[in-house]
């Protein structure tokens, strides 16, 4: 530590501020302390872990290996971990979140119950003033959003919802009592991944589950199973191996797509490599298919043909099957559910598929919900209607930065970002699973990201730079970057969240480009050289 960077900062509360205990702000807070620097985390929840705190819903798990998505850090986490399942459930990841907090101590920097309400740069000192909801205020010389993608729930917009007499629940603020489902009246609104996890969940426990789909998603199994001893020792034995991997697919999954093109193959060649990866265990379906399923129209209608085939040998009644084949887009062009007998609730007597693009919802009423056809009376509603993805959490609190500019004005026609980690005008503040950086497998993204920051705030540190700004030039050129990448995709052609869609928050209803879709080795080169080259593309002082 240098003499000038203590004395600059001896009027400040903390060198760095972390917004959020999550799988990003867990690990930045161990890599920051380790710098011997002050370092304070505010949390809105009562624990750690995120997504996994708040993700309490029946039936949430990963869809990415269990053993690809830990931590990568520490070899004696790894080798002391042990997941159950190669897709583990929510708790157990829940209590591999608070597995990691008490190895690294990490509880006594985190203020749990805390929700930041403004973060005000500070011209004069260089600095940022925190505000949480209680009113207390903390200031900091770096502030780093935490604040996660997927992490500020939405409801419809229907009136009704506060009158509901029944028990109602968004999966993303799931009780931690058990709910009890038995004999209930039940409806699960939205069939994104998080809908589907609940519903085949809960179908056999329900009295009678009513499922309201506004848009039929693409799903494929998930071929969950334990992990045996022998897996177990082959896992930690090889997580070198399965790192590296990671490492070189594109978005960091174990899954790397297949050199050849669809119809380089003969058509019994495709079906075959189709009914392959049907049958195999997580995203290879998606990840690991054809190279071009994800850009060509063509190529994905065979991949989607196929799939809705094993939709309608799966769904007994035709006209069901028909409902939850998608036909406004091809398969993987969403992020793609995966699922454990997801079709096969449909044949169960206790379970009914309302098509609410047909007849959409009305209201929420008393006794239950009312259609546009007709009126439903039930015990539970449960929203599985997705989140205000990716800039949504960005939105909910009031970032000013230089001059008092507003973020939300910043980025009202979409995110502007240099490198997805910074935003010009908003000196000393880095961006963790932000707008614009390559997301994919999400905690070996989370782990560059902060070992990016880290490497630049010890950068700071050493020079007693007080100072770090992106540049305009240097935010357009990166945001073109991200546009440019879009293109061509079939993904940024879709609505979803990922495209920033949202039709229950007003001002989300045209297409951005709020996520890189380019390569994760592509992104990271970028930003080494960023680091290598002295950070010469920020202004530093
Ligand atoms: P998603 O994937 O955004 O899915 C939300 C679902 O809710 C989707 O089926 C929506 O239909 C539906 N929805 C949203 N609003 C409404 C209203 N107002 N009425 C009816 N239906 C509605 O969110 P998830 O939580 O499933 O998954 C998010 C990510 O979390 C997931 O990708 C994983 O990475 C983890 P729509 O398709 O918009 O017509």
């Amino acid at each position: 530590m240098t003499g000038s960077r203590e004395s600059s900062t001896d009027r400040l509360d903390y060198d760095v501020i972390i917004i959020g205990a999550g799988l990003s702000g867990m690990y930045q807070l161990y890599r920051l302390r380790e710098l011997g620097l002050k370092v304070r985390v505010f949390e809105t929840g009562t624990g750690v872990g995120g997504t996994w705190y708040w993700n309490r819903y029946p039936g949430a798990r990963f869809d990415s290996e269990s053993y690809s998505y830990g931590y990568s850090f520490s070899k004696e986490l790894l080798q002391e971990w042990e997941w159950s399942e190669h897709f583990a459930g929510q708790p157990e990841t829940l209590r591999y979140c608070n597995f990691v907090a008490d190895k690294f101590d990490l509880r006594r920097d985190i203020q749990f119950e805390s929700r930041v309400a403004s973060a005000i740069y500070q011209d004069a000192t260089r600095s940022w003033a925190i505000t949480l909801d209680n009113g207390t205020r903390h200031s900091c010389r770096f502030l780093v959003t935490a604040i996660g993608p997927l992490s500020t729930p939405t409801l419809p917009r229907v009136e009704g919802i506060e009158r509901f007499k029944g028990q109602s629940f968004h999966t993303a603020r799931w009780p931690k009592e058990k709910v009890d489902f038995a004999g209930k009246r039940v409806a699960v609104i939205g069939t994104g991944a998080t809908g589907i996890q609940t519903i085949q969940t809960i179908a056999s426990e329900v009295g009678h589950l009513t499922v309201f789909q506004r848009t039929a998603n693409w799903a494929a199994p998930l071929h969950n199973g334990k992990i045996d001893a022998e897996t177990q020792a082959k896992i930690k034995a090889g997580y070198g191996e399965i790192f590296r991997r990671c490492q070189e697919t594109f978005a960091c999954f174990v899954h790397t797509p297949d050199p050849r093109g669809a119809f380089e193959v003969s058509d019994a060649e495709r079906e075959a490599f189709y009914e392959k990866l049907y049958g195999e265990r997580g995203f290879g379906i998606w990840q690991g298919n054809f190279k071009d399923i994800l850009i060509d129209r063509k190529a994905n209608a065979t991949i989607s043909d196929f799939v809705a085939r094993k939709i309608r040998e799966r769904v007994r009644d035709p006209v069901v099957a028909d409902r939850l084949i998608p036909k406004n887009h091809g398969f993987g062009t969403r992020r793609l559910p995966l699922e454990t007998f997801y079709y096969e609730v449909y044949n169960r007597d206790n379970v009914d598929l309302i098509d609410i693009s047909e007849t959409p919802i009305e209201r929420i009423t008393p006794e239950g919900i009312k259609t546009s056809e007709r009126e439903f009376a039930f015990d539970i509603i449960i929203y599985a209607t997705g989140f205000d993805a990716i800039t949504g959490s960005f939105d909910k609190i009031d970032f000013r930065g230089a001059n008092g500019a507003l973020l939300k004005d910043k980025w009202r026609r979409g995110p502007e970002t240099y490198l997805g980690l910074m935003v010009d005008g908003f000196p000393n503040m880095m961006m963790l699973m932000g707008p614009h950086t390559a997301l994919g497998n999400i905690p070996r993204s989370i782990e560059y990201s902060v070992d990016w920051v880290t490497g630049l705030i010890t950068f700071a540190t050493e020079r007693g730079l007080t100072f770090l700004d992106a540049t305009p030039a240097g935010t357009a050129a990166w945001t073109d970057h991200v546009k440019a990448l879009g293109v061509g995709l079939l993904s940024n052609e879709v609505n979803s969240w990922m495209t920033g869609i949202n039709s229950n928050v007003e001002g989300k209803q045209t297409r951005i480009v709020a996520r890189y879709s380019g390569s994760a080795p592509a992104y990271r080169a970028k930003c080494d050289e960023v680091a290598a080259n002295g950070y010469d593309e920020l202004r530093l002082a």
